[in-house]
């Protein structure tokens, strides 16, 4: 063991905050910084070379601090491009063990700093903010619209992130900007250069991304302050820019969402495989029995086929004996599906008339087939080893 103090960072990105970036640091190395003793506290500020001359403050104050530090970008690229670049910073230059991302205006209590290092401190790896937990708040001042639109779209986030999990019921403020980041196995591992987003929006992205890294997550309450000074640098895309992102990287970056997605796919195939023979083997002259007989086989071939080699490629099943097995075993399941939807199907057609079997059959197989097929190949068909 090295008694040696882990270092936080934290990451101020700014744009026209004179009014407020003064009083800040100096609130934060006098008051903030000192309460905190296990925590060597260094402060980054990110400024796009505002035009109300934000870093000459900081300059100014770095001859009074020496834990102040400035990075300055050329041009205002967005908040997300500022906390990408003050992330590596924070890991490549300052030796950062955990970086926490703050905003200069006071809307983020200093107090909760001290509040999200001791959280670190017990094992969390991702605190964050929430003004929804008991003890958090937005600001007194907001009015119906500006909570309503916090509301809506901070539920939206959620479910398209999230559910049906266990983060969509534990995360409650997924827009929040206040958060403190574990360096070691998650910062660390993200790939920041290929961000969906470099606005607003990336707060979603990390959050996203922190999640499927498997940060441990605890949520802290937030009091979501009133800005006093100097004027939000929220723009109306974003709430446009927000809803795309989540969208993607839910699509694009879940596993559990492409698996679902081939799985959904290699079903309708076999939909189709069915519905062709089924015609073909009929035309043919053969027995009814027998169309419907070969065209199901079919499609439960070309079913485990496909879900082998496509859907379920990380648990593959190889070898003749093996795939004999499971083969047999995949038929089984395939008979609990048909059991089912006959079952159901026949009960709802005596409940409802036979003039809502059609309707019946989309639901029947999105509600009950859906997640029964989903459940039995991935628990018995292609089960992890
Ligand atoms: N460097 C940099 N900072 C930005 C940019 N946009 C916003 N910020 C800063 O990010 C922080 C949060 O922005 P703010 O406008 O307060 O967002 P709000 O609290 O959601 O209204 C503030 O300190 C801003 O100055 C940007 O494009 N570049
Ligand atoms: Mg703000």
């Amino acid at each position: 063991m090295n008694n040696k103090k882990q270092t936080a960072v934290v990451v101020i990105p700014t744009y026209n905050e004179v009014d407020s970036i003064g009083k800040m640091i100096d609130h934060l190395f006098k008051k903030t910084f000192p309460q905190i003793k296990n925590w060597h506290c260094k402060l980054l500020v990110v400024d796009d070379t505002s035009p109300d001359g934000t870093y000459k403050v900081v300059q100014e104050k770095q001859k009074k601090y020496k834990d102040l530090y400035l990075l300055l970008n050329k041009e205002k690229a967005g908040i997300g491009n500022a906390y990408v670049k003050g992330f590596k910073e924070a890991m490549n230059k300052l030796d950062a063990d955990t970086i926490i991302e703050f905003d200069s205006d006071f809307q983020h209590p200093p107090e909760t700093i001290p509040a999200m290092l001791k959280e670190i401190e017990n094992g969390a790896d991702y605190v964050l903010g929430s003004r929804k937990i008991k003890g958090g708040s937005n600001p007194k001042g907001w009015g119906f619209k500006r909570v309503f639109f916090s509301e809506v779209g901070g539920f939206t986030a959620r479910f398209i992130l999230f559910f049906p999990f266990k983060n969509f019921f534990k995360i409650t403020d997924p827009t929040t900007g206040l958060k403190a980041s574990r360096v070691k196995g998650f910062v660390n591992k993200m790939d920041m250069d290929n961000l969906y987003t470099k606005s607003f929006a990336y707060k979603l992205e990390f959050l996203f991304k922190m999640v499927l890294l498997g940060a441990k997550i605890k949520e802290i309450p937030l009091q979501f302050g009133l800005r006093t000074v100097g004027e939000s640098k929220i723009e109306p895309k974003t709430a446009a820019d927000t809803l795309k992102t989540v969208l993607h990287v839910r699509l694009y970056d879940d596993p559990f969402v492409k698996k679902f997605l081939k799985f959904g796919t290699v079903g309708f195939i076999g939909y189709l495989v069915n519905a062709t023979l089924l015609q073909l083997v009929a035309n043919l002259g053969q027995p009814e029995w027998m169309a419907w007989g070969v065209s199901t086989e079919a499609a439960i071939i070309s079913n485990f086929t496909l879900n082998n080699i496509w859907t379920f490629k990380s648990d593959k099943i190889k070898g003749l004996s093996a795939l004999t097995k499971k083969f047999l075993q995949f038929n089984f399941t395939s008979a609990g599906a048909l059991i089912i939807q006959t079952v159901v199907g026949t009960i709802g057609v005596s409940v409802f008339g036979a003039q809502y079997r059609q309707l019946l059959l989309p639901f029947i197989i999105l509600f009950l087939v859906l997640p029964y097929n989903w459940i039995m190949y991935n628990k018995i068909i292609w089960k992890k080893k």
